[in-house]
């Protein structure tokens, strides 16, 4: 019978592992992480300051619509005379309890100014304010919702919540919000079709045209990408709870 020896003499494998030199490494894809992850932390930072800067309350509306006379209740407390404005009105509005302030600006509601100094705001804006004389508001319709769809189309301000504030509640002839709100849904659906067609009648495109809402279906505050809500308030009285509420969420 055959036995197999141990072989005794064998020498142990040594496995070699195959080596490579660091300058034969292609690190490209290392350095393109790398700057891809420096990149995003910059821009992060950049947003962050630049997000950090929204401090401002915005009053705005056609005129007559009681901006200055809730801008003297919101910062001086009084309910002062006032005049049509030419110049913006800048104060600091600080909540009751928290202490926290915001900058208002009221923003005159003469069609020739308005968009000059909403524009010198939009960027700096937190909440905007957009008032609405509810005695005269059914009259004044197709201004109101002309004025209030460029506001809410403005990119600048497409994340910044807005209060449709239905000013004057304690004259007699005042609509309510549950009237205002749909009346101004309605308005702002043909003033969105009216601006898609005067575009597309201009150059055949609408690739620049902001579409408020969504295609295919009437328009509606809560299509849009900013918080729109609608309360009551009488500047004259003070009666701006609703308004204090808003702000508080703001902060
Ligand atoms: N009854 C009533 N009148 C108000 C109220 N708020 C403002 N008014 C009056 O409405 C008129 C216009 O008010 P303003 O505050 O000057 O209006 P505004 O929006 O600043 O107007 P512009 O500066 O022209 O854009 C004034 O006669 C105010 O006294 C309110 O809550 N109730
Ligand atoms: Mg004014």
């Amino acid at each position: 019978m055959e036995h197999t020896k141990p072989i005794r003499n064998a020498k142990p494998t040594v496995s070699v592992k195959p080596t490579i030199k660091l300058s034969e490494l292609n690190l490209t894809p290392v350095y393109i992480a790398l700057f891809v992850v420096l990149i995003s932390i910059v821009l992060f930072f950049l947003w962050k300051k630049k997000s950090q800067k929204r401090t401002d309350l915005l009053l705005t509306g056609l005129c007559e619509s009681g901006k200055t006379l809730l801008f003297s209740q919101l910062v001086h407390n009084t309910a002062s005379e006032t005049f049509t404005s030419i110049a913006e009105n800048v104060g600091e509005y600080v909540a009751e309890g928290s202490g926290k302030s915001l900058r208002v600006i009221d923003i005159p509601g003469h069609e020739r100014l308005r968009g000059r100094f909403f524009d010198q705001y939009k960027n700096t804006a937190k909440g905007i304010v957009f008032l609405v004389d509810s005695v005269t508001v059914q009259k004044d319709i197709r201004d109101v919702a002309d004025y209030l769809y460029t506001v809410l189309a403005d990119p600048s301000v497409a994340f910044v919540p807005v209060l449709i504030t239905c000013n004057k509640q304690d004259e007699t002839f005042a609509k309510g919000s549950s009237v205002v709100k749909p009346l101004l849904e309605k308005e702002l659906n043909l003033v969105r079709n009216t601006r898609q067609n005067q575009l597309q009648s201009v150059d055949n495109s609408t690739s620049d045209v902001v579409f408020l809402g969504k295609q295919g279906k009437d328009f509606e505050f809560v299509h849009l990408s900013q918080s729109v809500e609608v309360i009551e308030c009488s500047g004259r009285e003070n009666d701006v709870k609703s308004l204090k509420r808003w702000l508080k969420s703001l902060n």
